[in-house]
């Protein structure tokens, strides 16, 4: 059991394994169209050393997905070629639906190129059949399930950004596209603003970099937190935000802003006893359906330039 803990990559939400509340025990969702196969890996997991492992096992994609959606498991064994799913189209798919479940991968021996293939597309192992024993099929569903939790922790480190664990830019990119389509939803175009602190430079000459770094975690904070839910906000560099806001007009996104930017002006940031209050500017364009990011962007920035040319602490569009 402590060898598991030693390895947790600190992910805040979980401790220890999901699924099973015990961390020798494991449940595991067997998808394997052949009857033998499937006896043969139950017998081998049975006497299994150091561990309990429970075994669900289903003989069809389609019956598995519908397990997957009703029961949280472990970790699950999918056999490459299935009557429904040929070629680790069963591995996408199971993918597509839950990107949380740790996948180990059954091959033949013949086809091992296509396990190599999922591994890339995110599996954690896969087992050749044959070659498989007890310990070494409960070894590799135990070091998958690890290895699968400290992926997603790097996975979210890379996508957030550290000072104000705000999304980052790596972000921008599959959430625009998704704001995008739920704009062109709902007939809207995207309302999508770019934020820049006003004179922020001299938050950190005056009282040096640590007040800045306090500035920019209350300003994140207070951008996730004024903001409904369908929007996103993210770091975008700097002392620049962005905010996507799927669902508003163009003047109400612009008073979304306006209202973001007074209160932020009301806001004392305070570090060690001393206070501060900042001003942004902001830049606001519409996306159309069809609109890349770095266009959208560019009249963003423009417009932000309208902003600071015009006496800053105002949103311009
Ligand atoms: P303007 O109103 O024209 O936007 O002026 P400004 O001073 O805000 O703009 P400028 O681009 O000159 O300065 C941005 C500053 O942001 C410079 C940089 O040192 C600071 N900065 C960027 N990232 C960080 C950070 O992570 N922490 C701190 N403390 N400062 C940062
Ligand atoms: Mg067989
Ligand atoms: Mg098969
Ligand atoms: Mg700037
Ligand atoms: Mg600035």
């Amino acid at each position: 059991a402590d060898e598991d803990r030693s390895v947790d990559t600190g992910n805040s939400s979980s401790h220890g394994f999901v699924g099973s509340g015990n961390d020798s025990s494991f449940s595991v969702l067997l998808i394997e169209d052949d009857d033998a196969d499937a006896l043969l890996l139950k017998r081998l997991l049975k006497r299994a050393p150091h561990a309990t492992f429970t075994i669900t096992h289903e003989s069809s994609l389609v019956s598995a997905l519908k397990q997957i959606k009703q029961s949280d498991f472990d970790v699950a064994i999918v056999d490459i070629n299935l009557p429904d799913a040929r070629n680790a189209e069963s591995f996408e798919q199971i993918r597509a639906l839950d990107s949380r479940l740790p996948i180990v991968v059954l091959t033949g021996d013949d086809s091992e190129e296509l396990a190599i293939y999922a591994i890339r597309c995110g599996a954690q192992d896969y087992l050749t059949k044959g070659e498989v024993s007890g310990p070494t099929l409960a070894r590799a569903l135990r070091f998958a399930i690890v290895r699968h939790r400290m992926v997603l922790g790097l996975q979210t480190a890379a996508g957030h950004d550290q000072l104000t664990g705000l999304p980052n830019r790596r972000h921008l990119d599959s959430q625009f596209a998704l704001a995008q389509v739920s704009a062109t939803e709902q007939q809207n175009l995207l309302p999508v603003c770019l934020l820049d602190l006003d004179y922020f430079k001299q938050v950190n000459d005056r009282y040096g970099h640590c007040m800045g770094d306090a500035v920019l975690k209350k300003v994140a904070q207070h951008l996730s937190q004024q903001i409904h839910e369908e929007m996103w906000a993210g770091r975008f560099g700097g002392e620049e935000f962005i905010l996507l806001m799927p669902g508003l007009g163009p003047s109400a996104a612009n008073d979304m802003v306006e209202g973001l930017l007074g209160t932020l002006e009301a806001m004392p940031i305070v570090l060690d006893g001393v206070s501060v209050s900042v001003t942004a500017s902001a830049g606001l364009a519409m996306a159309g359906p069809t609109d890349a990011w770095e266009d959208v962007y560019a009249r963003c920035d423009s417009a932000l330039y309208q902003a600071k040319q015009s006496g800053r602490n105002q949103v311009a569009s």
